[in-house]
């Protein structure tokens, strides 16, 4: 059997699903030589057995508008791998939400959690609501209707879905006081939730800050560091908002946003008093970044990506496939040296390719960002312990995580030429953990 019988037999198994088949497609190529050189693995069918997903949850999700008008949305959990522990990962809302987007989130996510160290499971979750333009209200009366058919199939020891695209701490909470009426339960069934009531601190910031971290560490290799770096982010979200943070904070400098309408180019830096301005741009649900090229007079070029500006260091940190072959000649002709995944695939497979013909430093987000997934780990500790630990403790455990993740990605992914294959070191890492824990378990 070769790769490619391989993933002949996954495609014609998922039709219409080119994002799953393109996160499949990486990890099986990633971890081929291991799987078939492992007799136990074969004889166990452990690839075939992972790229199924253990369970799906498909459910009708109707709400009524301020207008008085029913609206209709469709409701998703990808129960994907429980093999390390219980299914945990993120609820995107946002109208390109479908199965094929959400399969591949959740099998990333399996990978991703290994990474962490911790003990949690694989899933993902959301639908194709689209907040934007929605009132306050709106939105609540959304997220009551989605808990009211998914709190049967999560639980604090079975799965633990978090925030993702369009959804942070304020859909958290609606989604949290839903779950907990209708259990009548004070327990860690969500991460993300707000500090008052069992969230962790720099959960918020800690995906963005995982990146920073992560690309410091990749940096390291080279003998160089974020201090002095120009730095272009994609993206006005929770991730883009954590790594302007962690880039300030190391000395370096994020010269550009950008959302579905363009991107914003500043060339003083996102400097720590125009942080804020992020969050009220989020917030307003209007999801433009040229808002803030008004606020702040500088040049926004619309329908573009940041990718053509001079940059050190890129960090995408937007959505899937947004940084294509053409951004990443652009990138290595302008002498970028370390592209690190904030978002989850955002860079296409022939992107990575150049990137890594030219020798670039390139991260993919199941190592890069899960930061975010690491501390919602902690999150779920603490909830446990009924204990919160203080901003210092959390963020070393986070700082420890990210430097453990590297040091798989070396492990596993450096060649005889010193440079590091993060892309198979990662996969390869991943997979090993979930795949023995799946021969222990036996065939379920
Ligand atoms: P947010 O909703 O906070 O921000 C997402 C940003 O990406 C927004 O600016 C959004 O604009 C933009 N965006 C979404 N879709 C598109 C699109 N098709 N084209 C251009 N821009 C787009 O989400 P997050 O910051 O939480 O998530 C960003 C990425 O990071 C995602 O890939 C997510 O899976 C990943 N991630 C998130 C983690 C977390 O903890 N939040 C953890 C690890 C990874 P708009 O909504 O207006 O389209
Ligand atoms: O993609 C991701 O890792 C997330 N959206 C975070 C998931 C989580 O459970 O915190």
């Amino acid at each position: 059997m070769t790769v490619q019988d391989f993933m002949e037999k996954v495609a014609a198994r998922n039709q219409n699903e080119p994002e799953f088949l393109q996160a499949v497609q990486e990890v099986v190529e990633s971890v081929w030589d291991v799987y078939i050189s492992n007799p136990q693995f074969l004889e166990a069918k452990i690839l075939e057995r992972i790229v199924e997903p253990e369970r799906m949850i498909l459910f009708r999700v109707p709400w009524v508008n301020d207008k008085g008008e029913v609206q209709v949305n469709r409701g998703y959990r990808v129960e994907f791998n429980s093999a390390l522990g219980p299914y945990k990962g993120g609820l995107r809302f946002h109208p390109s939400v479908n199965l094929s987007i959400l399969k591949f989130l959740g099998f990333e996510q399996i990978f991703k959690n290994s990474l962490t160290t911790l003990p949690m499971g694989g899933g993902k979750g959301g639908s194709d609501f689209d907040a934007k333009g929605k009132s306050d209200s709106e939105i609540m009366r959304f997220c009551q209707s989605f808990m009211l058919e998914l709190y049967r199939h999560i639980g604090a020891n079975t799965d633990v879905p978090a925030g993702d695209i369009g959804v942070g701490g304020r859909e958290i909470g609606y989604l949290y006081g839903m779950y907990k009426k209708l259990e009548n339960e004070n327990v860690g069934v969500l991460t993300g939730k707000g500090l008052n009531w069992g969230g962790s601190l720099i959960r918020p910031e800690a995906t963005g800050f995982g990146v920073v971290y992560f690309a410091e560490e990749m940096l390291k290799t080279i003998g160089e560091s974020i201090e002095g770096k120009r730095v272009a982010i994609s993206g006005f979200g929770n991730v883009a908002w954590g790594a302007v943070q962690k880039i300030n904070d190391l000395g370096g400098k994020v010269v550009t946003l950008s959302g579905p309408d363009g991107y914003i180019y500043d060339e003083d830096g996102i400097t720590d008093d125009k942080i804020d301005y992020m969050l009220y741009m989020r917030a307003s649900n209007r999801d433009v970044v040229q808002d803030y090229g008004d606020e702040y007079n500088v040049p926004f070029h619309p329908d573009k990506r940041p990718w053509e500006v001079k940059c050190d260091v890129a960090l995408p940190c937007a959505t899937q496939n947004e940084l294509d072959e053409v951004d990443a000649d652009n990138l290595v002709r302008n002498g970028c040296i370390c592209v690190s995944e904030g978002a989850n695939m955002p860079c296409t497979p022939k992107a990575i390719e150049i990137l890594q013909k030219n020798k670039v430093l390139y991260s993919p987000g199941k190592a890069s960002n899960a930061g975010g997934v690491a501390v919602s780990g902690l999150e779920m500790s603490q909830n446990s312990l009924r204990l919160n630990w203080t901003r210092e403790q959390v963020d070393e455990r986070l700082h420890d995580i990210m430097k453990a993740i590297h040091y798989q990605c070396v492990q596993y992914g450096q060649g005889d030429d010193k440079y590091v294959d993060y892309v198979r070191g990662a996969n390869i890492a991943g997979f090993l953990k979930v795949a023995q824990a799946m021969l222990d378990q036996g065939l379920i």
